[in-house]
């Protein structure tokens, strides 16, 4: 039996997922979509995709089934326990994203080995692998390099660290000491930084006060942030996310000289990312009541990230700086959005 071709993406209704989709269901060059989620894809979505399923990360079984129905070409994985729910839950975190993505890992090196060709492994991991030991080291590291500063305090941090590691072992060194090498694997790593989406409202996560913040001024409500205004980390308006991944995807394997790529598109402060909402939406109340432990989550996240070797290897550019990602990208979408829900 002929396997078709396809192109799977778990954790396909998060935020991530929605981009990612739209953005790919309309590239005639890549294969259909199998989209794989805990909950039933969005019906939005659904014309978009080849498939849908329902399923956990953790069924192998049902992993094994989709190798064996499909040739699967590229993997999005992009399911996991952001860092708010993985402090809730650390152990389930640990099963979803580090055990969640060794079974992955596996299947698509069978995959791999099946069709004799190397499939495209697309993972994003965080900033949260990062943790600066106080506030006066993250305001003098500036800019942190892939290699700096590795000593995550959440869950979700160790996860994302432990399982970079894992895809550049299964890639380069897996079964070194064998006459056969595998070749089945082609891992390749993006450390997002905060995504903010005009479509979708993150949950989970700790960098959540920003979109909460823009997505609660355009409702009219009040929004009490959870970390203080000088708080600085990282941000990406979603298309640059979505074109980061794309761009890693397709890059020629021989201009990779590494598996894991910082990538950023602009660096604010919860301060002032309020002045820009307040601009806009001139009603929006804003108030400020750090959460200590979430504060403290944040604190320990690098001010900034040096995306240089993103810039040389793949030529990684974002288009959205922070003007541009709320003049052109978040405020007018999250206008219309919310105009048509509110009439
Ligand atoms: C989170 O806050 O957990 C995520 C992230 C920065 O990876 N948005």
């Amino acid at each position: 039996m002929t396997r078709e071709p396809i192109v799977l993406i778990t954790g396909a209704n998060g935020e991530v997922g929605h981009g990612l989709i739209k953005y790919l269901s309309q590239q005639a060059h890549v294969p259909e979509i199998v989209a794989f989620d805990l909950k039933p894809l969005d019906e939005a979505l659904r014309p978009l995709v080849k498939r849908y399923l329902v399923g956990d990360i953790l069924d192998n079984a049902l992993l094994e089934s989709l190798h064996q129905d499909y040739e699967i070409d590229t993997i999005y994985h992009l399911a996991a326990l952001l860092s708010t729910s993985a402090e809730k839950f650390p152990e389930l975190a640990h099963n979803v994203n580090v055990q969640g993505t060794v079974q992955l890992l596996h299947m698509a090196m069978r995959e791999g080995k099946s069709r004799q060709k190397a499939v495209k492994f697309i993972y994003p991991s965080s900033i949260a692998v990062y943790g600066l030991p106080d506030l006066q080291t993250k305001a003098q590291a500036g800019a942190v390099a892939e290699n700096d500063y590795l000593f995550p305090t959440t869950m979700y941090g160790c996860n994302k660290l432990y399982t970079e590691h894992l895809g550049r072992y299964y890639t380069n060194h897996y079964q070194q000491l064998s006459d056969m090498p595998s070749v089945g694997l082609d891992f390749r790593c993006l450390r997002f930084p905060g995504l903010i989406s005009a479509f979708t409202v993150p949950s989970g996560g700790t960098s959540d006060y920003a979109p909460e913040m823009i997505h609660a001024a355009a409702k009219g409500e009040a929004y009490t942030c959870f970390v203080r205004e000088d708080t600085a980390i990282p941000f990406m308006a979603m298309p640059d996310g979505i074109q980061a991944l794309i761009q890693l995807a397709e890059a020629p394997r021989e201009t990779l000289n590494s598996q894991v790529y910082n990538v950023t598109g602009f660096s604010a402060t919860a301060a002032e990312i309020a002045t820009l909402v307040q601009a806009e939406f001139p009603n929006a109340q804003i108030s400020y009541e750090a959460s200590a432990g979430r504060q403290g989550i944040v604190d320990t996240w690098a001010a900034d990230v040096d995306d240089s070797r993103a810039r040389k290897d793949w030529h990684w550019r974002p288009a959205y700086d922070i003007q541009r990602t709320f003049a052109d990208y978040l405020f007018p979408n999250i206008r219309e959005r919310y105009t048509e829900t509110m009439l």
